[in-house]
């Protein structure tokens, strides 16, 4: 079997695409290196938000070890600030996904290029591509999947997501560092000549030879205008095929689109998608653009409690036998002790408002709610912490799910915006947004917002 039998997908000939190349390759390449680093630093950002040093409950990833290193306490200011950081996680994400895409597509006769390995150094060099090839594919479908389909991987999304990104990271930088140089050159190259051409006028006589096979070599080199190619060396050197690393194929059918135009195509694919996804974490009127938002078509209703819910009373089990006057009471515990409080006792304590989003890890915010109810750390103070209130663990009426439990930081406790919300908009909570009582912290993830609260312990996690 030969490896140039053009029958074979390890052979260069069975690719016959004119528009891969290093110019196009690299164009996309460029806009993913900075896409996915953004990515990876939000998604980072993202865990760290959760708390996971704080408590095991919060803490969705336990085996994680030294890849937490770089935890550090979550700020509450500015309120929106995780709106805005996994708002851009998964816009961007879901963004780049037609780069992602077409970035394989361009490069996928050298992921099939035989032998496997022709020296150690290339051995290496494979595998590293197989970590960024699976490990990007993996990061996007699982963050999609959880996404859309609304945890998909009981209680293992997380794991998988964040080792995933490490390992995929890991593949991306080394990746970068190898090819960050090619990839310039190209497309610098790229604007030189444009400049030239544009000096010469010579784009006209340039382009009626373009397409037409004059031989198998320079064909290899060329583009669809006739124009040089980007990645072609200056020097000449090597044939087509090669000197493109594999990319341009030496048997090209006739283009049916330029570079450029399939550039624009995939750019229009990425801001088709941007379009239909962005809505869901900017709200208001925008919402109902966010076609592609999970929760995009349920219409949560109108009034001071028509914003987005994400599971119902009903669905997580609330009883409201469970949340009426005479059986709710929130047990409040610090060093001082134990209280209980029925709601209208909480009522009679000084209430406060605070305008704050809540902001899902699906990447969905609400507008800021006007919240009203009790100040955590006046609660605090209520068992024994004055001043200086320690951290919170708050446990909802919920008997199951994830998310019916959750640690909150001494400073998000300390904040004056952080309440037990007892009204939303000038009016009581609704069941599914957490009636009797539930949590809300300025800038802090969905999941820490517990709903239908049921107990409060501070200090001593
Ligand atoms: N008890 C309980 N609280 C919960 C949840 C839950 O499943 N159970 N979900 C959390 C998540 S993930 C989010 S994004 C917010 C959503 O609040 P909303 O439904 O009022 O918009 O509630 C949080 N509080
Ligand atoms: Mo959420």
């Amino acid at each position: 079997m030969r490896d140039d039998d053009p029958r074979l997908p390890s052979s260069p000939g069975f690719w016959r695409s004119p528009l891969r190349g290093t110019w196009f390759t690299s164009v996309l390449g460029l806009v993913l290196l900075v896409g996915i680093t953004v990515l990876f630093v939000t998604g980072l950002v993202s865990y760290a938000a959760y708390n996971p040093d704080l408590s095991p409950v919060n803490d969705q990833t336990p085996g994680k070890g030294i890849l937490g290193f770089y935890l550090f306490s979550w700020p509450t200011d500015p309120h929106w600030l995780y709106r805005f950081t996994q708002g851009l996680h998964v816009t961007l994400g879901i963004t780049l996904i037609p780069v992602l895409l077409a970035k394989l597509w361009s490069v996928v006769p050298r992921l099939f290029a035989l032998p496997p390995a022709r020296s150690l150094a290339h051995a290496l060099e494979r595998i590293s591509l197989l970590l960024l090839v699976g490990g990007g594919l993996f990061e996007f479908t699982t963050g999609v999947l959880n996404v859309q389909l609304d945890y998909v991987f009981p209680g293992s999304f997380y794991p998988l997501h964040f080792y995933g990104a490490w390992v995929f990271f890991a593949a991306f930088v080394a990746h970068a560092v190898l090819k960050v140089p090619t990839a310039l050159r190209a497309v610098r190259r790229r604007q030189d000549e444009r400049d030239g051409r544009e000096q010469g006028g010579r784009e006209r006589d340039g382009r009626e030879q373009g397409g037409r096979e004059r031989d198998g070599r320079e064909q290899g080199g060329r583009e669809l205008g006739g124009r040089e190619l980007g990645g072609r060396e200056r020097d000449g050197r090597g044939q087509g095929g090669r000197e493109q690393g594999g990319l341009v194929t030496p048997r090209p059918v006739a283009p049916t689109v330029s570079r450029r135009g399939a550039l624009w195509f995939v750019g229009g694919a990425s801001l088709l998608l941007l379009a239909t996804t962005v809505g869901q974490s900017i709200g208001g009127a925008l919402r109902r653009t966010a076609l592609l938002a999970p929760h995009g078509g349920t219409d949560p209703g109108a009034g001071p409690n028509g914003f987005q819910i994400n599971k119902t009373a009903a669905y997580a089990g609330i009883d409201p036998r469970e949340t009426g006057a005479q059986a709710w009471r929130l047990v409040v515990t610090g060093r001082g002790g134990t209280v209980r409080l029925s709601r209208d006792q909480l009522l009679r304590m000084p209430l406060h408002s605070s305008a704050l989003p809540i902001a899902c890890v699906e990447g969905w915010s609400t507008a800021d709610q006007w919240w009203r109810g009790v100040r955590l750390r006046d609660l605090a103070a209520l068992v024994g912490h004055d001043g200086d209130p320690p951290d919170l663990f708050v446990e909802s009426l919920q008997r199951h799910g994830a998310f019916r439990r959750a640690a909150l930081r001494a400073n998000q406790v300390a904040d004056p915006r952080s309440l037990l919300a007892l009204y939303v908009n000038g009016e009581d909570l609704s069941p599914d947004h957490g009636y009797p009582a539930r949590i809300i912290v300025p800038a802090a993830p969905g999941v820490l917002n517990t709903k239908w609260v049921a107990r409060l312990t501070f200090g001593d996690l």
